[in-house]
This record gives C-alpha cells, sequence and structure tokens, in this order.
C-alpha cells in the first residue's frame, strides 16, 4: 500500500484520497437514515438521529422536516479508518432527482440504497439505469433488513431485473428463529451477529449456516469467474481460490462496472453499516478513476497540474450567501483562487468550507478529491467545469434536467414584494435548474414548472421562508384561442364632430375564417385611394387590437380580414381614427361569425413499466386523451411507451397520477400538436369563467 495516502490505483490495491460517495435509491429506502448511521460510525455525531424524530443531520430544511422527506441533497464529510468520505445524500423522490442527476458526474462511486419490494423495483431500475450510463461504480445495499422474512433468500431473483450488470451476493443473513440475527460476509467467510448501534460480533461459521455459505459462496465466486477466466479453472478443478484473488476480483469488477456486489442491513440500527463502510475503502474508486473516467487528462510531474472542480451542488443561504459545493479534480484551490467556468468568469473564492448537513466549519485550502463548498464563485453554476487557468476548460459533464412536468401559476400576495419575488425566483432556478420559470406576456402570470406536486410546493415554501414573501398560488390559464367558422363583410365606422378638431374613419372589412393553424392575415385591397394609403397601416393595427379580445374573451385566431372598401375626410381623418374604426369593424362584425372556442391539443408520451400500461390507457382515455397507440420503450425491457393526444386543460396534474399508477416510476413529455374546436357544455364553462374573471 502507498504511504500517506499517495495514489497507487493498480488493482491489487485500494484507491487513495479522498472520496466522494452518493447515497441514491428509491424514495423513503433508507438513505437518511444511512448517512445517519454512517456519521453515528464515524464519530462524526455522537448519537444516531432518526427521521421520525426530526433530528437527522440530513433533511435538516424546514422544508424537508416539515414534509419528513429529502428534498435536497445533504452532503457530510467524516473520516474513517484515516481516510476522509463525502457522503451525499440524494433525495429519491422522482421530484427532486435532478439534485441526484448534477452530482453524479463527481462521484467515485454510488451506494444504492433499496428495500426488498417489488413495487420499487421500477424506481430502482432508473436509478440504476443512470448509474450505468454514466459508469459509476456501484454497490446495492438492501436495507431495512430487521423486517424482512424468510424470502430473503430471492434477494436476487428480486433484485435482478432492476440492474443491466450482473448483481453478486456478498453478504447472506442469518436467523434466530423467524428473525434476521445476523449475517455471512461471503469473501470474508466470517459469521457475524448484529449488535444493535455497535460493530457486528465475530461469531463461529458452523451448522446450517456454514452449509449455506458455501453453496452461496460458489455463486459468487461463479459470478466473478465469468470475468477472469484463472478462477474460472480453479473452480472446475475444485481449487479454493486465495481469500486476497477474491478481494481483489470483487474490487476490479466492481471498478470497471461488470458487477453490482450486494450488502444489507439496517439502517436504522447502524447493522451492516461497518462493512458497507469497508467495502468502500478496501474496493471503491477514488479520484484518479474517477478523473480518468471524466476524461481529465492527468498532468505530470513536470508540468504543474491544472486546477480543475465539477460543481455538483449549489446552496443559496438566507442571509445571502452563496456557496458552491465542489468536488476537487485536480490540483488545489484555496481562499483567493479566481475561477472560470466553461463559457465565463466564476468569480474569486472567499472562503472554503467543510459540510456536515447544515454545518459548514472554515477549512483550508482543498486538495484534489475534495468536496468542499467554496463561498462567492457568483457566476458558478450547478454542473459547471471550473478551472483556475487562464483558458477555460471545455464541460467534463452536462446534466439536463428533465422537462418538466407540472406548473402552477403564483404571485406576491403584497404588490409591494413583486420585485423581491423576481429575485427569489431566479436564485431558485439557480439553484435548482429543474425548476423553470415563464412570463406569460398574454395572461400577466408568472408560471413555475417544476418536477411534481411536492417539488413545487417546497418551491414555494422556500420563497416564504428564506425570502419572506407571502405567496398565492393558482392553476396556470390554458392556451384558449378562438375563430370564426364563418365570413361576413362589415363596415367600421368611427366618427365624432366635437368642437374644434373631429375624428373620421371609415372602413368596410371582408372577415374570412381560415384553415386552423394559419393566423391572421391583412390584405389591402383598396383602389382609387378610397382610404389614403398612410392610414391603412394604422386600420390593420386596430383590427390586430380588437383580435387581442374576441367575443368569446380570448385571442382571435385563423382568420383573414380584407380592407375592402371606406371613406375618410380630409380634415377629420387620421391615424388614429382609423385605428378606431378599424378595430369597430372587427368588433362589431365577429359575433356574426359564428365564433367558436379552440383549445391547445398536444401530443403526449407516457413511459410507464407494462404492467401499468392498462391503467395508464384508461387514465387518458379518462381525460378526453385520444390513444394513438403502445409499444415496448426502445432498450427497455418491461417498459412501454404510450402515445396519446390530450388537450391541455386535462394535462393540467396529469402527472400526479401517472405517479401514482406506477409506484412513482413513470412518466411523460408532452408538445403542442394542434388547436381543436371545442364546443357544448366544457366550451360553455370555459366562456362563462371567463367572463366571469373580467
Ligand atoms: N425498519 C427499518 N426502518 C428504516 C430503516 N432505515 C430507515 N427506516 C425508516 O424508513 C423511513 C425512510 O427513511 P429515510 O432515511 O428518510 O429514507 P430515504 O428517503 O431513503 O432518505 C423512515 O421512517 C426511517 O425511519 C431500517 O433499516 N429499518
Ligand atoms: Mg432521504
Amino acid at each position: 500500500m502507498a504511504a500517506n495516502g499517495v495514489a497507487a490505483n493498480g488493482n491489487g490495491t485500494r484507491a487513495a484520497g479522498p472520496r466522494c460517495v452518493a447515497l441514491v435509491g428509491p424514495f423513503q429506502s433508507g438513505k437518511t437514515t444511512l448517512l445517519e448511521a454512517i456519521l453515528a460510525r464515524t464519530g462524526v455525531i455522537a448519537r444516531q438521529g432518526n427521521i421520525e424524530a426530526g433530528n437527522t443531520v440530513g433533511d435538516a430544511s424546514k422544508e424537508a422536516r416539515h414534509h419528513k422527506m429529502s428534498v435536497e441533497l445533504t452532503v457530510a464529510t467524516a473520516n474513517f479508518m484515516g481516510d476522509s468520505y463525502t457522503f451525499l445524500d440524494c433525495p429519491g423522490s422522482v421530484e427532486f432527482v435532478h439534485d441526484m442527476r448534477a452530482a453524479l458526474p463527481a462521484i467515485d462511486a454510488a451506494v444504492v440504497v433499496c428495500e426488498l419490494d417489488e413495487k420499487k423495483v421500477p424506481q430502482l431500475q432508473l436509478i440504476l439505469r443512470e448509474l450505468e450510463d454514466r459508469k459509476i461504480p456501484r454497490i446495492l445495499f438492501v436495507n431495512k433488513i430487521d423486517k424482512a422474512d424468510a424470502g430473503v433468500h430471492d434477494v436476487l431473483k428480486l433484485l435482478q431485473p432492476a440492474s443491466r450488470t450482473k448483481l453478486i451476493l456478498r453478504q447472506i443473513p442469518t436467523f434466530a428463529g423467524d428473525i434476521i440475527s445476523g449475517f455471512v460476509d461471503l469473501a470474508l467467510e466470517r459469521a457475524f451477529v448484529y449488535k444493535e448501534h455497535a460493530a457486528s460480533e465475530v461469531i463461529p461459521l458452523e451448522g446450517d449456516a456454514a452449509d449455506l455459505e458455501k453453496t452461496a459462496r460458489f455463486s459468487m465466486l461463479e459470478t466473478l469467474a465469468d470475468h477472469d477466466d484463472e478462477l474460472m479453472e480453479q473452480l472446475l478443478e475444485d481449487i479454493q481460490p486465495p481469500r486476497d484473488k477474491v478481494f481483489d476480483d470483487l474490487r476490479r469488477e466492481l471498478r470497471e462496472g461488470l458487477v453490482c456486489p450486494v450488502l444489507m442491513g439496517t439502517a436504522s440500527r447502524a447493522n451492516g453499516v461497518l462493512r458497507l463502510l469497508k467495502a468502500l475503502r478496501h474496493e471503491s474508486p477514488g479520484i484518479a478513476e474517477t478523473a480518468k473516467r471524466l476524461g481529465v487528462k492527468a498532468g505530470s510531474d513536470a508540468v504543474a497540474q491544472e486546477v480543475l472542480a465539477y460543481v455538483l451542488k449549489t446552496l443559496n443561504t438566507a442571509h445571502g450567501g452563496k456557496m458552491s459545493v465542489v468536488r476537487m479534480l485536480a490540483g488545489q484551490a484555496g481562499d483567493g483562487t479566481t475561477f472560470l467556468t466553461e463559457d465565463d468568469e466564476a468569480g474569486r473564492v472567499a472562503g472554503v468550507f467543510k459540510l456536515v448537513g447544515q454545518s459548514s466549519e472554515k477549512r483550508g485550502p482543498a486538495t484534489v478529491g475534495e468536496t468542499i463548498a467554496f463561498a462567492k464563485l457568483e457566476k458558478a453554476k450547478t454542473g459547471d467545469t471550473l478551472t483556475a487557468g487562464k483558458q477555460a476548460h471545455p464541460a467534463l459533464a452536462k446534466v439536463a434536467p428533465y422537462p418538466p412536468v407540472l406548473a402552477i401559476a403564483i404571485s406576491a400576495k403584497e404588490r409591494k414584494d413583486d420585485v423581491k419575488l423576481g429575485l427569489a425566483l431566479n436564485k431558485l432556478a439557480e439553484e435548482d435548474p429543474s425548476i423553470t420559470i415563464v412570463h406569460n406576456a398574454e395572461t400577466h402570470e408568472v408560471v413555475l414548472w417544476g418536477q411534481g406536486d411536492m417539488h413545487l410546493r417546497v418551491a414555494t415554501e422556500r420563497l416564504s421562508d428564506r425570502y419572506g414573501i407571502a405567496i398565492e398560488r393558482r392553476t396556470p390559464s390554458v392556451g384558449y384561442r378562438e375563430t370564426i367558422r364563418k365570413g361576413i363583410v362589415q363596415r367600421g365606422r368611427h366618427k365624432k364632430q366635437s368642437g374644434g378638431h373631429g375624428q373620421y374613419g371609415d372602413v368596410v372589412l371582408d372577415i374570412k375564417p381560415m384553415p386552423r393553424g394559419s393566423g391572421f392575415e391583412f390584405e389591402d385591397k383598396i383602389s382609387g385611394g378610397v382610404v389614403p394609403r398612410n392610414y391603412i397601416p394604422s386600420v390593420e393595427e386596430g383590427v390586430i387590437d380588437a383580435l387581442k379580445h374576441g367575443p368569446l374573451g380570448f385571442p382571435v385566431v385563423d382568420l383573414h380580414v380584407s380592407l375592402i372598401d371606406g371613406s375618410y375626410h380630409t380634415v377629420d381623418s387620421s391615424d388614429m381614427a382609423f385605428r378606431t374604426a378599424g378595430r369597430i369593424g372587427v368588433v362589431e362584425g365577429l359575433p356574426q361569425c359564428q365564433p367558436v372556442l379552440l383549445e391547445p391539443i398536444h401530443l403526449v408520451e407516457i413511459i410507464c413499466p407494462n404492467e401499468a400500461t392498462a391503467k395508464i390507457n384508461a387514465l387518458m382515455s379518462g381525460r378526453r386523451g385520444q390513444i394513438l397507440g403502445f409499444d415496448t420503450r426502445e432498450g427497455w425491457d418491461g417498459w412501454d411507451m404510450v402515445r396519446a393526444k390530450m388537450p391541455e386543460a386535462e394535462i393540467g396534474d396529469l402527472i400526479v397520477e401517472i405517479r401514482s399508477a406506477t409506484a412513482g416510476s413513470g412518466t411523460f413529455t408532452f408538445k403542442f400538436d394542434h388547436m381543436a374546436e371545442l364546443t357544448g357544455r366544457t366550451a360553455d364553462q370555459i366562456i362563462a369563467a371567463r367572463r366571469a374573471a373580467e
């Protein structure tokens, strides 16, 4: 082993330097509890807290405590057997998944916390997929083993469908009656009994446990041998491979992403946690492999190493301070280091901090491999690649947020907060790029788009808790339009004789419907100068004014208006007068043209595990959706994609129902397709609501 933690990354040795490990996995599987157990085990905290008591290091924000769930990434650095580890407790809820996704590029390995629950397998599959695609080494930690029964022997059968790489069972449980009392580590060939909040105790491996161990160990070795011919020969010839060889294989095959080892335990009692930490210590890769995975070119001794860092999270504290949580990928940086992003100046570091949840401790410069927070990098964003060099470094990784699926319209309860709200929204979106803010110029609404109901709720809570703005929320307006079904020729006359100068404008408009999607056209058909040239643009402006608000209350589209006749007055005519005449012509003409409501229809694509497809079809039909068909999702075993056309008004909270029909794993995308006529009761209600609102 190399001295002083200097990089030594041959297969035979453990990785060196500070590590960065993410705790990921389905919602409620126990990641935050596991972090708590790790922090207790490593002495960062004196006593392990729990979610129910609301005293954990993770989930310490007001919003997380309130909802008893992780709503953002928690960062905590600990020491274990002389090495530094930074753990990222990632939210498991799909609504907050961007925090996890944005952090992944910079981690050395992920601990995927899961439960033995069939319903949660699709969610687990989504997370593993993300890790597989990014080639991130991963260990499965089957948590809540205290609740498991004898069915636990089928761990691999239950979980393997979620993983494209071969799962490899590293431990098997041992029982005292029906209750799991400990485990056998198949690599060490040692039996342990669990002790509550203490290290497990080694006991003799004998009896039934010894027999089970032999079989389980053999299948572990068989899987390892898929990638090791020498081991394969040893197994065929019934030779016991040396223990070191087994460990070397476990280490190499994990790092190369050939296998995914499975450990187990009970986070709430800190059982199995020490073995997990030891597996990370001995088997998981370190910064050297991670930098290589990201394509960082190693500096030689002769050339000073370029300083490189990846921003994995951005925090805005209540007192206005900004912190960028970064993983140092190369070099060293501290107070005064000036960073560049890929395309901008990031700012100058004013404070380096070690984080343990909400508490931050000032410290000296950060070196390669460390995960710390830099204060005051005003322009750095989550996902940026930072360099301290003179030239920007191309982005090492880019993680685009998933397109938003749910929207609310918000406003400040009090007018005086309008400006504050604008600034706070910018900060919110900076911290969480999976939130999008859209200003609807037509309806003057500020629309907050996000990943689900809880996501948006937490966003508005932050606006009030952190920035002190009372918020009102509404359902955003649907982009209704109206059009006409028949044409008319209509005169528009504006004449006023009130002392001095009068006003005179007179036009005849030929108004005709046009095909769907063609918008609006204006045509000048004046001959003989009955309306002088210079007034014609004003007539068009007047027409456009009137089309902003049709007889049903919505913008009017898909019509053609020709100016075919009119008259003028040499003294009293003006641009204003003709604009008014144009408007009057349309306002008086349209109600006679059989106006009809138009509603936006979107093309919707839903992805779901195929056992939910029938439910999804029913859901879509129930919401006036027209199902176009469904197909297996390409490259995704056991998943379908359903396509449908659906009115925008019905999409509203569609995601909420899709998620409840798919145990949280289904989602959808949508894009505008066309406008369709809407008549009957639904249309009448929409028009009446519009009138009432005006
Ligand atoms: N029985 C049992 N419950 C656990 C265990 N770990 C966590 N829990 C509970 O499971 C729930 C979710 O835990 P949490 O850590 O918030 O899960 P996360 O969403 O993955 O962070 C909480 O009620 C925990 O107390 C465990 O090992 N055994
Ligand atoms: Mg959590």
